[in-house]
């Protein structure tokens, strides 16, 4: 395996993932590097969300009186736009959009994607780091325009799954399954370097990420399992909390720090609220690949087989051991 120094620029990084895989065509890298250009292209709007006016909603005018879109809309636009005509996508599936979503013909390649554009979009306007999230699968077979079976694949299909967060820095973090890497955008260049090889998660950690305002409405396991992390587990807790409300971003410090982060299903919503296809299966993947755990309390998240491109599942994600603590109180609350 090729050592990674900091500072190697992604694109050098998806072209040696290539190298791993002998016979590969080099589909998988023309569409990772497409990524990397609607990931610096959402970048830079993001950026100038604040001095363009572009918060708000679809169709005000900005200062220049030009029309404009929330970030949201144009995030999603643009990876359409990147994705259904780089020529190794033969079908889409998006938050933003209700079906599937074909390319351009004459342009369908032999990849799946699964994304949401701007994940945690509801803090845009209060300077909250927001994030790209993306699943990607080969196609299960055949030419032409690609269907809704080719993505509702297992999660352990995946290719490639990463996200970009618009933080204090841009952030590209992915794994083709060789590893989880981040690269840091240097804007003067218009360029993501590695900043972090090899990212391993550390199996314990002290923080906790979840909405707690739901906790009248979780199961029983759940609140037994939240309430433990209150106590003092043996010397280790408490446990900190730590929840921003955007997945991609409590993930990344999740990912870097040590630490679980539950999206539980409640009684109003059985299935919890994020969305599998591009929401868990990713991270999930992350996790993983990066020596961490992720289930739905029952089901490691990459064994589900989905049914619906937007369905949804309970999440819990993060560091193994506080993982296994969870699925250990689930396990014995729900007997
Ligand atoms: P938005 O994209 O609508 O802001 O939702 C973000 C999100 O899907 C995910 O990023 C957060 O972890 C989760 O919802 C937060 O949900 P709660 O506000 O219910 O805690």
């Amino acid at each position: 395996m090729l050592v990674k120094r900091k500072g190697i620029t992604i694109s050098r990084q998806i072209m040696d993932d290539q190298m791993l895989h002998p016979g590969a065509t080099g589909e998988l890298t023309g569409l990772l590097n497409d990524l990397v250009v609607a990931g610096k292209i959402i970048s830079a709007e993001v950026n100038m969300a604040g001095l363009a006016d572009i918060l708000g909603q679809s169709g005000r005018t900005n200062i220049q009186g030009e029309n404009v879109q929330k970030l949201d809309v144009f995030a999603n636009q643009t990876i359409k736009r990147r994705m259904e005509q780089c020529g190794h996508v033969c079908v889409m599936t998006s938050e933003e959009d209700d079906d599937i979503i074909p390319v351009l013909d004459g342009y369908e390649g032999n990849y799946t994607i699964a994304f949401d554009p701007l994940d945690g979009s509801t803090n845009i306007d209060v300077n909250v780091s927001v994030g790209t999230i993306f699943s990607i699968h080969r196609r299960l077979g055949g030419t032409g325009q690609g269907s809704a079976a080719d993505l509702l694949q297992r999660g352990s299909k995946q290719v490639a799954a990463g996200y970009i967060i618009y933080g204090s820095s841009t952030v590209m973090v992915y794994t083709t399954g060789h590893g989880v890497y981040g690269f840091t955008l240097d804007p003067s260049v218009g360029e993501f370097f590695l900043s972090h090889p090899n990212i391993t998660i550390p199996e314990h950690s002290l923080y906790y990420s979840v909405n707690e305002a739901y906790a009248n409405h979780w199961f029983d396991s759940t609140r037994r399992y939240v309430d433990f992390l209150k106590q003092a587990d043996g010397g280790k807790g408490p446990y900190s909390l730590r929840y921003i409300g955007s997945l991609v971003s409590d993930f990344h410090r999740n990912l870097i720090k040590g630490g679980i982060f539950i999206y539980p299903e409640t009684d109003s919503a059985p299935k919890g609220k994020l969305r599998l296809l591009y929401e868990c299966n990713p991270i999930a993947l992350l996790a993983e690949q990066a020596g961490g755990k992720a289930t739905n309390g029952k089901t490691r998240i990459l064994d589900i087989k989905p049914t619906s491109l937007h369905q949804r599942t309970p999440f819990y994600v993060g560091s193994k051991n506080m993982v296994a603590k969870a699925e250990a109180f689930l396990k014995i609350c729900n007997t």
